[in-house]
C-alpha cells in the first residue's frame, strides 16, 4: 500500500523519521538470536564460506503487517494478504537454486504446506486399528511430498523462517536481515511481497489499555510509516537486486503507481497486481519494458513464470555489476 502521492521527504527527514520509528518501537523479542541466525545463514550461503550450495540469497517477505491500536493489544488494523504468493515464490526460488530468508506473518501460508487443506488439519489424520495415528490415504501423497521437500530445504540450510505480526516487528526484522545481506553485494535479492502498513500509531502515543467505547466515537491520528524501501536502497543493502510489489484496486492507476515506485525507490523491478486478478496476472515493471505474466492453466501458479523471469534478470544484473567493477 502506498497512498502518498507527490509527498516527498528529504533524505535528512527520512533518516530522522526512521530513527524515531525504531527508537520508539517496542523492542524486538529475541533480537540477538534472530541476528545470529540471519548472520550464520547468510554466511553459509555466501561465497565467503567456500561451500555455498546456493546461487544467491533472497529475502522473501510475505503476509500482511498489523498496526496495533493499544499497547496491550485487543484491536488492530490489518493488511490484506494470505501469504500464498510469498510461500509459493519461496518454493520456486529454492527450486532455482536460491537460499531463502522467509519473513512471514504468523499464521499465513507456508512453503511446502500451502497445498494442505487449511481448514481441516485434523482431517489429514486417522487412528489406525492398533491405535496409532496415521495420515489418511487420501492425503498421503501430498503430505509425503510436503515433508520431504520441506526437510530437504531446511536441512540443506536453504530456508530460514522468521515470523512477524506487527509493523514494528516486520521492519525491525528487515533492519536486521538487509544489512546482514549487504555482504552478498549484487547476489542478494529482496522480493518484498508482504502487504506493509503505510500508517501506524507510535508506541508512546498508543493507549496502554483497551480503548473504551463509553467515551463515544473514536478519533485517531495515524502517523506515516517511513519509506523503508528508500532506506533499503540508500543504506541497508545498496547493491542488492530489489523487487517490490504494488497492489491496487483501481486498474486505472496501477501501472502509473508502479512505475512511480520503480523510479522513486530505485527498484530493479516492481510487480504490479490488481486485487481482482492478482492470482492470475501480474505485470513486471522494469526500466526497459513492462512484461505481463498470466497464469497458464487452472492449476498452475503465476509465481512459477514470475520467479523464472526474475532469476534471469537477477543473473543479468550480477553480470553487469561485475563488468562495471
Ligand atoms: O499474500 P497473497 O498471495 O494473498 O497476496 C499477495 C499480494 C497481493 C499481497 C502481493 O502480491 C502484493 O501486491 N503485495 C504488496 C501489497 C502492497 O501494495 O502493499
Amino acid at each position: 500500500m502506498d497512498t502518498a502521492v507527490g509527498f516527498e521527504v528529504s533524505q535528512g527527514e527520512l533518516f530522522h523519521d526512521v530513527k524515531s520509528f525504531f527508537e520508539s518501537a517496542p523492542p524486538l523479542k529475541d533480537s540477538d538470536r534472530i541476528t545470529q541466525k540471519v548472520n550464520e545463514f547468510v554466511y553459509q550461503n555466501s561465497q565467503l564460506s567456500g561451500n555455498a550450495k546456493s546461487i544467491g540469497v533472497v529475502c522473501v517477505t510475505s503476509g500482511g503487517t498489523t498496526v496495533p491500536l493499544e499497547q496491550r493489544c485487543v484491536r488492530y488494523i490489518d493488511n490484506f494478504s494470505s501469504g500464498h504468493r510469498g510461500a509459493a515464490s519461496t518454493e520456486y526460488f529454492i527450486n532455482c537454486g536460491y537460499a531463502v530468508i522467509f519473513v512471514y506473518r504468523r499464521g499465513s501460508y507456508q512453503p511446502y504446506s500451502r497445498y494442505i487443506p487449511e481448514d481441516s488439519f485434523i482431517d489429514l489424520f486417522e487412528v489406525s486399528n492398533n491405535s496409532e495415528i496415521q495420515v489418511c490415504n487420501s492425503h498421503a501423497s501430498v503430505v509425503k511430498k510436503a515433508i520431504k521437500e520441506y526437510h530437504s530445504a531446511v536441512d540443506g540450510r536453504l530456508l530460514l523462517k522468521l515470523p512477524f505480526t506487527t509493523i514494528f516487528e516486520y521492519l525491525q526484522i528487515l533492519q536486521v536481515v538487509a544489512p546482514s545481506m549487504s555482504c552478498l553485494g549484487p547476489c542478494g535479492m529482496f522480493y518484498l511481497a508482504a502487504a506493509v502498513s503505510d500508517f501506524y500509531v507510535p508506541w508512546e502515543s498508543m493507549a496502554k489499555h483497551k480503548i473504551q467505547s463509553a467515551a463515544g466515537p473514536l478519533d485517531m491520528r495515524l502517523t506515516q510509516v517511513p519509506k523503508m524501501l528508500r532506506m533499503l536502497r540508500l543504506e541497508w543493502a545498496p547493491s542488492a537486486f530489489c523487487v517490490s510489489f504494488k497492489l491496487e484496486t483501481d486498474p486505472e492507476i496501477l501501472l502509473q503507481k508502479a512505475e512511480a515506485a520503480l523510479r522513486k525507490y530505485q527498484m530493479n523491478v516492481v510487480v504490479a497486481n490488481e486485487l481482482a486478478t492478482y492470482k492470475r496476472e501480474v505485470v513486471l515493471i522494469t526500466n526497459d519494458k513492462n512484461i505481463r505474466i498470466r497464469q497458464q492453466n487452472e492449476v498452475g501458479d503465476v509465481e512459477e513464470q514470475l520467479i523464472k523471469l526474475l532469476v534471469k534478470k537477477h543473473s543479468n544484473y550480477i553480470e553487469c555489476f561485475r563488468q562495471d567493477f
